[in-house]
């Protein structure tokens, strides 16, 4: 039985030297170690043999059928590497085929819009000023006449980096920047940037998005300099405007401080699910800049007076675009980036 075995096998190895084709090794496959394989019989009738005789014969039938499958595999494997070799040389692949075509990128949603502020506010005399988004707490606070422990510290909560270092809730810091470079001349600059909130995210909020700050210092500079830059830039912006209307409200470093709204672009003031029914959206925060504001700059205020102002970004390219849901701008979906 043993001899027959190594017969059987030295056959199978020999007869599948020479298969060339898949469909014959599936034959191959079939004849040797199929259900029906002569392997497979082999290794049925065990139980014909005399009893010490199987221990032995089981152990080598099943070493030359490990060893078959083995060699079956290699052979699959290598009829597979010549059928794809044979095909590149034959042409049956183009490589000269031009590749799927990746179209070219275009800039973001929110840096379209920031330079579409940027544009505006250049034609007024407004140049950019760069601040950091990393802040002391003296800064995004403390110099903007909020002391520790101020109420409104609160509205503006962030992400502490480590004690005294914040990520920068607003803009506004970098008021006092410049104010501190360019003190003794005149200024007027806008300061774009990413700020940070600690804040729930919903359709309307995010806890990073960017805003742009306006500050003109100078001497003379009245509330109605400040109305008539934030009438032209809402002109300008949205595109032949309604109407305009200046709310008082408060923010520690403007007095006085007033919100800008302008006449729902939607429903042309009559009412709507964006402007929440009122006919208004709010486009600004502004106001004069406070005395001790001025004063943290570097500027006497019995002799200087500025106007500030702070605007988001992509809640004004949410209105101008109809966006109903600001979470789109930052989560990465090209159907949505695309449209702009
Ligand atoms: C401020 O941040 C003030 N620093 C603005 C200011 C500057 C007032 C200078 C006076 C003088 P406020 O928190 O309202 O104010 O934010 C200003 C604008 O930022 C809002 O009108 C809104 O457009 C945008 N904004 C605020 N929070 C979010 C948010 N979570 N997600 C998206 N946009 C926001």
């Amino acid at each position: 039985m043993l001899d027959e075995l190594r017969q059987v096998e030295e056959e199978a190895r020999s007869s599948l030297r020479v298969v060339q084709s898949g469909e014959n090794l599936e034959i191959w496959r079939r004849r040797y170690l199929g259900k029906n394989g002569a392997l497979t019989e082999m290794l049925r009738s065990v139980g014909d043999l005399p009893k010490d005789e199987r221990p032995a014969f089981g152990r080598a039938a099943n070493e030359a059928k490990r060893g078959l499958e083995e060699a079956f595999q290699r052979r699959a494997d290598e009829l597979e590497r010549q059928d794809t070799e044979r095909e590149l040389r034959g042409g049956s692949v183009d490589v000269t085929l031009p590749g799927r075509p990746i179209g070219p990128g275009h800039l973001h949603i929110t840096t379209q819009t920031l330079r579409q502020i940027y544009a505006i506010f250049a034609d007024m005399g407004f140049q950019v000023y760069e601040a950091p988004e990393v802040e002391t707490d003296e800064l995004n606070f403390g110099l903007l006449n909020m002391p520790p422990d101020h109420p409104a510290r609160d509205m503006w909560d962030t992400f502490w980096v480590e004690e005294g270092v914040v990520m920068r809730t607003h803009t506004s810091p970098g008021q006092i920047r410049a104010m501190r470079e360019y003190c003794p001349e005149p200024i007027r600059v806008i300061l774009p940037g990413k700020c940070y909130r600690y804040e729930q995210v919903s359709a309307r909020s995010e806890h990073q998005f960017y805003q742009v700050e306006g500050l003109a210092v100078g001497h003379d500079i009245r509330m109605t300099d400040l109305i008539g830059t934030l009438t032209e830039f809402a002109r300008r912006f949205y595109g032949g405007v309604g109407r305009l209307r200046m709310r008082g409200s408060y923010f520690p470093f403007t007095e006085p401080s007033i919100e800008a709204d302008i006449e729902c672009i939607l429903c042309e003031g009559l009412g709507c699910r964006v402007c929440k029914n009122s006919g208004w959206l709010e486009i600004a925060g502004a106001g004069m800049v406070h005395p001790v504001v001025l004063e943290n700059g570097g500027y006497d205020p019995t002799e200087w007076s500025g106007f500030a102002f702070g605007t988001g970004v992509e809640r004004p390219a949410m209105l101008k675009h109809g966006i109903d849901d600001i979470r789109l701008f930052y989560g990465n979906d090209l159907r949505f980036l695309r449209q702009f």
